[in-house]
């Protein structure tokens, strides 16, 4: 793994469909495609989502429209109240990215014209999961990894993602500050547990952090309209945000397994 980042410009086709494959066959640690969402589309979509404030309107925290499944594994929930919680949160979503169509179509039909197999991921049971969140904050987050392979495995999609990513774009954002920091070190299940607070307070909110002490990281450097997309399974963090607007991102993961590496399957 060359352990860098990519900066392309989306309308140079060729090497966007290279840099795709890149980060799935990990070749390189991410890839930036600028210019994936035009600011338009980005602002009405952050209007939107904002209209639904209530959402999110404390300070220091994590604001979020649509859910993690982690946020369902502590059994408070079950998993088809997930589901129903899915089919309301689509309705939103759609409703907030009117002008623009669901950016997760679009990265369907990229990765399928990179050459893979991509598809949104569906329960045999009770269908789509809700193929992405929006986040909004104004704090650094704490450093962790995402890998449903390892965190849920009662979940279906676990079995169809060992190799996990995430593709998150910047819907709004200041100058400074308010970027994703990936450290080189992959999770490793069978030395991190100790470190890796999974399920515990309720939450898998984070990882003591020491467990990047001495480790090389880089800081991506986002703009609004920026698709980003990187392996959740090494350890990283956004970074506290500068200035007064907060930075709203709408993000998804998606994943594969070893034995099909062509097939990617999109959830969150
Ligand atoms: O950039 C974001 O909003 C989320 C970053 C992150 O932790 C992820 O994509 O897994
Ligand atoms: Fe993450």
């Amino acid at each position: 793994m060359d352990f860098r980042i990519k900066y392309l410009d989306f309308s140079d086709r060729a090497n966007v469909l290279n840099g795709v494959k890149e980060v799935l066959d990990g070749e390189i640690l991410g890839c930036c495609f600028r210019n994936f969402l035009n600011p338009k589309n980005c602002s009405l979509a952050v209007t939107n989502s904002l209209e639904h404030g209530f959402f999110w309107r404390k300070e220091g925290v994590v604001g979020r429209i649509g859910a993690n499944i982690y946020q369902f594994q502590d059994k408070s929930f079950t998993q088809s109240q997930y589901f129903d919680f899915v089919t309301k949160f689509q309705n939103l979503r759609n409703w907030i990215y009117q002008a623009s169509g669901d950016p997760t179509n679009h990265l369907v039909q990229l990765f399928n014209d990179a050459g893979l197999e991509a598809n949104i991921f569906q329960d045999p049971l009770y269908g789509s999961y809700s193929q992405g969140v929006i986040l909004v904050q104004d704090i650094a987050t704490k450093i962790h990894v995402d890998s449903v392979f390892h965190e849920s495995q009662d979940w279906s999609i676990s079995q169809n993602a060992e190799h996990q990513f995430s593709s998150v774009i910047i819907l709004q954002k200041d100058s400074g500050g308010g970027n994703i920091e990936i450290f080189d070190r992959q999770f490793d299940p069978s030395k991190d547990a100790e470190f890796y607070r999974i399920k515990s307070e309720g939450t898998r909110s984070g990882v003591v952090e020491d467990i990047v002490n001495g480790c090389q990281s880089v800081t991506t450097n986002l703009e609004v309209g920026d698709l980003f997309i990187f392996p959740t399974t090494y350890y990283h963090r956004v970074t506290g945000s500068s200035g007064n607007k907060h930075r709203v991102s709408s993000l998804c993961f998606f994943g594969y397994n070893t034995n099909e590496p062509k097939k990617v399957h999109f959830f969150i």
